[in-house]
């Protein structure tokens, strides 16, 4: 089996999230600061330590235009406040560029939101499941279940990654644990009352 990857052949550990050959970012509760929405829960939890939220590892070996790279992402399992451990999400660089996830273990959510009119989504991530991420959508991976969520990402070579966007503004929703089940609120109404009118609407 090869151990680096080329454009043509690579390998993968899908409990990991490794790519053989490729290096994983690991992103820290510390990394995440202002992603999540109640601020006096996520200063809590880091006062607590600096736990791994999650990492991703990805394969760009071509990088043409027409090219297709991925990126395996895996997000642990937890909350800040009610809101569950979640990737800290972008827009593309080129906003027409779609994405396409594929789930491969555990159980999450698509958050996506058109930068254009505002309008949020909330799409379950599964495994044997694909989610399509279409252009100009500001998109965010979830983990609402109890073990890792390892997934994968398809995505144009020249995409780009816009994080800028996301770090001046956020997302105006949020998916959040609501009677025991996640549910997609507006950031707002969620820091307004916290726990929700009842269980949560998803699924
Ligand atoms: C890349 C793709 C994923 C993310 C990964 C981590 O286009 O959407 O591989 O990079 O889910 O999320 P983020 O927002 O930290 O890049
Ligand atoms: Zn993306």
């Amino acid at each position: 089996m090869p151990t680096e990857f080329s454009h043509l052949l690579s390998s993968f550990d899908p409990e990991t999230g490794e790519i053989a050959g490729a290096k994983p970012q690991y992103r820290r509760l510390s990394d995440l600061r202002g992603c999540f929405a109640d601020g006096a829960a996520y200063d809590a939890a880091l006062a607590q330590g600096d736990p791994l939220v999650y990492s991703v590892c990805a394969c760009e070996a071509a990088t043409g235009p027409g090219d297709l790279c991925y990126g395996i992402g895996r997000i642990m399992a937890g909350r800040v406040g009610r809101e569950y451990y979640m990737t800290k999400g972008h827009l593309h660089t080129w906003r027409d560029a779609a994405e396409l996830y594929f789930g491969i273990s555990g159980e999450g959510m698509m958050l996506l939101e058109d930068h254009r009119t505002g309008d949020s989504r909330a799409i379950a991530l599964l495994p044997n499941h694909a989610v399509y991420v279409p252009g100009h959508n500001a998109h965010r991976t979830v983990n609402t279940g109890s073990r890792p969520l390892v997934y994968i990402g398809v995505y144009p070579a020249t995409a780009g990654h816009d994080y800028a966007a996301i770090k001046e503004r956020n997302f105006r929703s949020v998916v959040v644990e609501q009677g025991g089940r996640p549910a997609l609120r507006s950031r707002e109404d969620y820091l307004r009352d916290p726990a929700g009118p009842g269980p949560g609407a998803l699924r």
